[in-house]
């Protein structure tokens, strides 16, 4: 049921992998024709059109971002548009472009527009080989080796800015691999825990481009959907962090993954064949402490490897099956 006192949301990035179901949840809490999804270069799915409104929106131009605010007139924005860390790798002005040029533009808009919230997510990828590997805290030393990595470190102390010189209220969690049925991620480096599922189910084998005892921090999207909203939500007085808050919900090897869906595809085979994303998952932390966000405001995971596994087979098989009938 819509609520009183109606927010207006622009999602940018709405037909990424988190924005298209993020999107879909936010129209659902708050009403559809409050939440408008933008996107720019991938085509915009059904759900997401037949849903509600959708605009296309370039980041990196902050007059096209100014004209969607108006015209709607915004109050909040989850900001989502970004490149990940592979490809920004293979690209690294474009990564500083969107990422870097996008968030300052999002934050100066927002300021200028005096937007009541922002909400953008930061990445495991702030850490660096001077982080501890294991349980790596909240205030870890930030010397990220990738430019995703650095452009995530410089868009947290400009957040940090724009609330304590500004007012604004914008708000962070480090994500750390996100693992959904719905749209693949693109780009990532984390994303051979999602294609492990796709060619399980479609040919029980997978080429894995990272190696078989690699450990990164992974959330499944309805607890990454949560941490979003449950942020957003939350009393600003419990914030006291406007960098970005450590969150996660497991942790696991590729091997273990492997495992793991065997149990429900026995004679899935997945061979390692590590490339340069190698390098990037092992300048990133293992496990996350995210006990500041459980104990600031209140961040609970529903999802562990078990879980999130067994809904993800059932998921995608439903979905093969009936695009085959
Ligand atoms: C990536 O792999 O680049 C992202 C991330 C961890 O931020 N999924």
């Amino acid at each position: 049921m819509p609520r009183k006192n109606m927010k207006k949301i622009l999602v940018t990035g709405a037909t990424g992998q988190i924005g298209s179901e993020l999107t879909i949840e936010l129209r659902n809490r708050y009403g559809k024709d409050n939440v408008i999804a933008a996107g720019h270069k991938r085509k915009p799915g059904g759900k997401l059109l037949d849903s509600g409104p959708f605009e296309h929106i370039d980041v990196t131009e902050k007059e096209n971002i100014a004209k969607i605010v108006k015209k709607y007139d915004i109050d909040t924005i989850y900001h989502l548009a970004a490149v990940l860390s592979a490809v920004g790798e293979e690209n690294p002005q474009l990564a500083w472009r969107v990422n870097m040029d996008g968030l300052y533009n999002i934050l100066e808009v927002a300021r200028e527009h005096g937007l009541a919230k922002v909400f953008w997510p930061s990445s495991i990828a702030v850490f660096g080989l001077k982080a501890p590997r294991v349980n790596t805290p909240q205030d870890a030393v930030l010397i990220p080796r990738t430019v995703y990595g650095v452009t995530k470190v410089a868009g947290e102390l400009l957040c940090n800015y724009y609330y304590s010189r500004f007012g604004l209220d914008v708000r962070s969690v480090r994500y750390p691999g996100v693992i959904s049925s719905e749209t693949p991620p693109g780009g990532g480096t984390t994303d051979y825990a999602v294609e492990m599922f796709y060619e399980a189910i479609k040919k029980k084998h997978y080429v894995c481009f990272v190696k078989e005892d690699t450990v990164l921090p992974m959330m499944y999207m309805p607890d990454c959907m949560k941490a979003a909203i449950d942020l957003m939500e939350a009393d600003a007085l419990k914030i006291n962090h406007h960098t970005s808050y450590n969150v996660t919900a497991m942790s696991f090897s590729a091997g273990e993954l492997t495992a793991e869906i065997k149990k429900y595809i026995p004679d899935f085979k997945c061979e390692y064949k590590p490339d340069f994303r190698q390098r990037i998952a092992d300048s990133w932390p293992m496990s996350i402490d995210d006990s500041v966000a459980r104990k600031e405001w209140g961040w609970r995971p529903s999802y562990d490897l078990a879980s999130m596994t067994k809904d993800m087979i059932e998921k995608l098989s439903k979905r093969f099956a009936e695009s085959k009938l």
